[in-house]
């Protein structure tokens, strides 16, 4: 008897946030496995920022969705029937499945992750993309030094909250900024020297010398907006920004028009780059080695929002807009093993 198996689809493109009737639940048949396809029982769905970018119209039909496409992006699961003489039953593979509770592979663009590392739910977040965003973004790009002070926007989202943490093992002063007091005070339970809630903030030059006495040396920014127009005045000579994200403006109907401050980057001899982690993709390996090392050594920690249900997958994506998330979101379709 065939598996039923539920898909997320984009019902329409949003517009501005994300709204739930932008999304359908449908029901399908999983369809019988050929020679060469392995089933997944998908355990954990990811949701990130950058899944919203790939809702609008784009350019070329090659990555973004179109409304009728079942929603794609990073998945974990564990393989309950094989056809496949590579893939075995019980294995967890990651791979780029999308919000559904199964998924037929034929092994193209599938890794798999080893559970008795860590367990499979870091696969998508700690050591996953945003752990190496992370890692590459901040050690790569913003190349921070024992006793520089380095500031983080978005500071406790998955990428935000594992980049501090890092830069503590680089021996750095580290400040960073959040949504919520929850989130500041959970940023000072991993290490954070600083941190404050922006949404409170009336006059940011003031709050970031607060918590960057020192003036700024690295700036890995996950946010944009007035928030990064302010860090570009507290800059240190020879600073480097890390254009890691831009999220304040991601639901942004028309491009915002902010001060024009890159004057600061001339007078402080300062980098900004921008960098996607695929362009370190030839290095995961390392990045996985690194930071399974610190989390086995007690010196980097995780924190997920995970909410249970593929039919809640939408509302944690938006979620993700409204500050909703600790640490990495995730939807949990079934747990591992069970
Ligand atoms: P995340 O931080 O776990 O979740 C998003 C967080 O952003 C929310 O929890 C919310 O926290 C904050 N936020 C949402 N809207 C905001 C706004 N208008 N102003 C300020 N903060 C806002 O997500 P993530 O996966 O770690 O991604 C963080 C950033 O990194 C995103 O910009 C993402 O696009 C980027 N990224 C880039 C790459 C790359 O290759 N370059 C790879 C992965 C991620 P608050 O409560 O603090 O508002
Ligand atoms: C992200 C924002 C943007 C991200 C990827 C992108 C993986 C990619 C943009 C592009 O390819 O144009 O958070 O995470």
């Amino acid at each position: 008897m065939a598996l039923t198996n539920r898909q997320i689809q984009l019902a329409a493109r949003p517009k501005g946030l994300p709204r739930e009737s932008d999304f359908a639940l449908v029901t399908t048949e999983v369809p019988a496995l050929q020679d060469g396809q392995f089933l997944v029982r998908i355990n954990y769905i990811s949701v990130d920022p950058y899944m919203r970018g790939l809702m609008n119209e784009g350019r070329s039909y090659a990555n973004h969705f179109n409304v009728g496409d079942v929603v794609l992006g990073g998945a974990a699961g564990t393989i309950i029937g094989s056809r496949h003489r590579d893939y075995a039953v019980g294995e967890t593979v990651l791979g780029f499945w999308g919000w559904q509770e199964y998924a037929v592979s034929d092994g193209g663009g599938v890794h798999r992750f080893d559970p008795s590392i860590a367990p499979l739910s870091t696969s998508l977040g700690v050591l996953g993309m945003p752990g190496l965003t992370a890692y590459f973004g901040l050690l790569d790009i913003g190349r921070p030094r024992a006793g520089e002070t380095v500031f983080i926007s978005g500071a406790a989202g998955a990428v935000g909250s594992v980049a501090g943490q890092i830069a503590k093992i680089m021996g750095c002063r580290v400040a960073g900024s959040a949504g919520s007091a929850e989130k500041v005070a959970f940023l000072k339970t991993i290490g954070f020297d600083a941190a404050f809630n922006y949404k409170g903030v009336t006059e940011y030059p003031a709050a970031l010398q607060e918590a960057c006495p020192a003036g700024i040396d690295v700036y890995f920014d996950n946010v944009g907006g007035v928030l990064t127009d302010a860090v570009f005045t507290q800059i240190n000579p020879e600073a480097r920004i890390v254009l890691c994200g831009q999220i304040d403006q991601y639901n942004a109907l028309t491009p915002p028009q902010g001060p024009r401050l890159l004057w600061h980057l001339i007078a402080k001899r300062a980098r900004a780059e921008g960098f996607l982690v695929f362009q370190f993709a030839s290095r995961y390996e390392e990045g996985q080695r690194a930071m399974a090392r610190w989390m086995a050594e007690g010196r980097l920690t995780w924190r997920e929002t995970i909410v249970d249900g593929l039919e809640n997958t939408p509302k944690a994506f938006i979620g993700l807009f409204k500050g909703e998330n600790v640490g990495k979101s995730l939807v949990r379709i079934a747990e591992p093993g069970g």
